[in-house]
């Protein structure tokens, strides 16, 4: 990709991240916003995204309260910048259209490719093997011979911080990252600081709610749990994490016309079972809820319409199929 160019020949840029934008989402935006700017002074730029998570808001107060990040898509563009995700699906229902011309959408994104990708942008910068955007976003100053500000540092930092989950998912590379952009005045302390939360009320009650709704599923010696929730399904799973499962899989009913559906599962679950949460469950549950569904090995999510409770049973089948396949190729290759 020639961002270069792509950046000098716009007259205004969009950047938009995924739905519920999380930190990594918004500080690679608010960075992406201040490299852009660097090769391009005369360019107007703004930054959407359909909902901007809590903490987001929050990381955005402590480290960069003059930068905007809109709900609503404002003006025109000729340049479009997605960050964060390589699919239009995860803009948000209000945004599936925004991208129109490959040809002038950029891609940078650190989850797998989805199939469609060129449909989408001719431009893609997709690292699957990174463990967060930001850390994509940093390299390119670099690349492009930028100067950093510390400010950016801090930003870019922070949004590392939050995908590695602080360094717990972490290589060789990511750390020296993190190390780079200390270097270049990311404040530490501020950066950990904007990432401490305490969890609103409701979401504290969901994920209690999750815990008191569970079932458990013995699925070999692996114990996978379900519930379902109004909202807060991702919060749910990872405290369902917390207190002993190795797969938890949340459902949530927002409303009688939306099923939403998240899943995460332990390192350890992944690695000795290699069931890829995204691919061999979130991705076939899609039809079934009359959506579609995606992610990573240990976290991923589907939304749609319907079926909430077959779709639990399902993903519970799916799992102990998954984990059976997987059994059964490890004890061929013996
Ligand atoms: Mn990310």
């Amino acid at each position: 990709m020639n961002l270069r160019s792509l950046v000098s020949q716009a007259r205004r840029i969009l950047i938009m991240g995924h739905q519920n934008a999380d930190p990594d989402a918004v500080c690679a935006m608010a960075a992406m916003k201040s490299l852009i700017s660097s090769i391009n002074s005369d360019v107007e730029i703004e930054m959407v995204a359909d909902d901007v998570s809590r903490l987001s808001i929050q990381v955005m107060g402590v480290l960069a309260p003059e930068e905007r990040i809109s709900e609503d898509v404002k003006g025109d563009h000729d340049l479009l910048v997605l960050l964060d995700t390589n699919s239009r699906y995860q803009l948000g229902d209000r945004f599936q259209e925004v991208p129109q011309n490959p040809e002038y959408t950029i891609v940078i994104d650190h989850h797998e490719p989805n199939p469609d990708i060129d449909q989408l942008s001719l431009h893609t910068l997709v690292r699957s093997d990174r463990y967060s955007t930001c850390e994509i976003i940093a390299d390119m100053f670099d690349e492009n011979e930028i100067k950093m500000s510390s400010g950016i540092a801090s930003l870019l930092l922070t949004g590392l911080l939050f995908d590695t989950r602080r360094f717990f998912y972490s290589d060789t590379i990511t750390l020296r990252t993190a190390l780079a952009l200390l270097e270049r005045g990311a404040n530490y302390d501020d950066c950990v600081r904007s990432l401490i939360i305490q969890p609103d009320r409701s979401e504290r009650i969901a994920r209690l709610t999750a815990a008191g709704r569970l079932k458990i599923h013995n699925v070999g010696n692996w114990v996978v749990v379900t519930s379902k929730v109004r909202a807060f399904e991702a919060s749910a799973c990872r405290a369902l994490i917390d207190v002993g499962a190795d797969v938890a899989i949340v459902g949530g009913r927002p409303d009688k016309n939306q099923v939403r559906l998240s899943s995460r599962s332990t390192r350890e679950f992944s690695r000795e079972t290699r069931v890829n949460l995204g691919a061999d469950v979130m991705e076939p549950l899609g039809p079934l809820i009359g959506g579609k569904g995606g992610g990573h090995a240990n976290a991923a999510g589907a939304n749609g319409v319907e079926n909430l409770e077959e779709a639990l049973t399902r993903a519970v089948d799916l799992i102990r199929m998954a984990v059976e396949r997987e059994a059964g190729k490890n004890t061929g290759d013996t």
